[in-house]
């Protein structure tokens, strides 16, 4: 094992070459993680990324790639971090922030991890790379694969994907395929594919694609003037962003950078909560939810491939689990466009869903600083917001018309 970056398992702590094509550990099956060897130091690498752009690639130290000429990017990463002074007033907190995930690339956070993984795919000698995806991961998939010049084909749950994502992945030329079944389904059928064919599979069971994400945590630590926040509260689906942003704290902790870390809280839909679960009634077996159902549909997943990552990340940050229902993910989802300006789709939204219903519980104190991570953008579900509200009105294209209509509707 030359590289300075080795693949190693969560349960029995095998260690793997990093360039072995391997997804689950051959040893005893579960999850692997990418480690760096040798001190990172912290001087040096703080120093180097300060004279870097803000993308994820200002990290490099940090990131499990050898040959940075083939690098395949869209400039993700540097999103920002908004300080809601008018949504923390609807909570009674007085530090309150968001990371708007929606400004990357395709429209979510899934860029981070796709520069990293196609360029991952690429260095394996790869052709053809897949996913199973609620939506956001194909539309990212099937962009970062154009640009790499790879066949990509994505498995999507028929009828449950927001109507921006799909439209994504069909203009950048992937392989769509509709399954009829939900998201779990999907990844199970395109797992034993890329067990068995040449396909690289790029889901978040793939752990370079996680690597991407924790670039989430340094950014915040960069974008905080070199602090962490106490609180950061992230909607869970498969439950790899939230291992992967606490993956990154713990590096930054690891390198010295930081002496705090903060409480990861995961959110998940009412109607898809199998971590909640777990982890708020003390269960000593995860139970799955057979059929996941949310108006959240980039959260609609039963069972979590990264549960264990993320229970881990929860626990060990001292965190907790909560769930919030679809009426108050709309609510909040609203909440932000009207009072803050940002756009985000319901499973984004499901963060500060989240934040509200824990300030209502007195489980956030006022001077906290928390970081909400809204994670995908609102025109990718444009048809959740034509449900809620009314058609503008029309008029005729007179003044007269104009003056009566604002007389009736002041
Ligand atoms: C907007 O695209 O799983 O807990 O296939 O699109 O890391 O799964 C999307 C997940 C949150 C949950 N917010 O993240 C997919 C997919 C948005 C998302 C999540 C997703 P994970």
């Amino acid at each position: 094992m030359s590289e300075r970056y080795y693949l190693t398992c969560i349960g029995c702590g095998s260690k793997y070459d990093p360039n072995n094509i391997i997804y689950k550990c051959y040893r005893c099956g579960d999850l692997l993680s990418v480690e760096y060897s040798g001190e990172v130091m912290k001087a040096e690498i703080a120093s180097k990324w300060n004279l870097r752009d803000f993308t994820v690639w200002r990290y490099a130290e940090l990131l499990p790639v050898s040959d940075k000429s083939k690098i395949v990017s869209l400039g993700e990463g540097g999103t920002s971090l908004n300080k809601c002074v008018r949504l923390g007033c609807e909570a009674s907190l007085k530090n309150i922030y968001v990371k708007n995930e929606g400004e990357n690339p395709t429209g979510s956070f899934k860029d981070r991890g796709m520069t990293v993984g196609v360029t991952k795919a690429l260095e394996l000698g790869m052709k053809r790379v897949a996913c199973a995806s609620t939506g956001n991961t194909s539309a990212s998939l099937a962009a970062y694969a154009a640009r790499a010049g790879l066949e990509c084909m994505v498995l999507i749950p028929s009828g449950k994907v927001a109507f921006g994502k799909l439209i994504q992945a069909i203009v950048h030329g992937a392989k769509v395929i509709q399954v009829k079944g939900n998201f779990d389904e999907a990844l199970k059928i395109v797992e034993e594919i890329c067990a068995t064919q040449p396909v690289y599979l790029l889901n978040s069971i793939n752990p370079y694609r996680l690597e991407g994400q924790k670039t989430i945590a340094f950014e915040i630590w960069d974008q905080l003037h070199h602090n962490v926040p106490d609180k950061v509260i992230v909607p869970v689906g498969n439950a790899g962003n939230i291992s992967a942003i606490w993956k990154g704290f713990k590096e930054l902790y690891a390198a010295g950078l930081t002496e705090k870390l903060p409480e990861m809280i995961g959110i998940q839909a009412e109607g898809a909560a199998p971590i909640a679960t777990f982890i708020r009634e003390r269960l000593e077996k995860i139970r799955f939810v057979e059929k996941p159902e949310t108006v959240a549909t980039a959260i609609r997943i039963g069972s979590p491939v990264n549960w264990k990552k993320a229970v881990r990340a929860i626990e060990e940050s001292n965190g907790l689990a909560e769930t919030v229902s679809d009426e108050e993910i709309l609510s909040a989802q609203r909440l932000l466009a009207q009072r803050e300006g940002i756009f985000v789709e319901p499973a984004g939204a499901a963060a500060v869903a989240g934040l509200i219903k824990l300030a209502d519980m007195k489980l956030i104190d006022r001077d906290e600083v928390v970081v909400c991570i809204l994670t995908g953008h609102g025109l990718k579900d444009p048809d959740i917001i034509l449900k809620q509200f009314s058609k503008p009105v029309e008029i005729e294209a007179d003044i007269g018309a104009l003056i009566k209509m604002l007389s009736l509707n002041p």
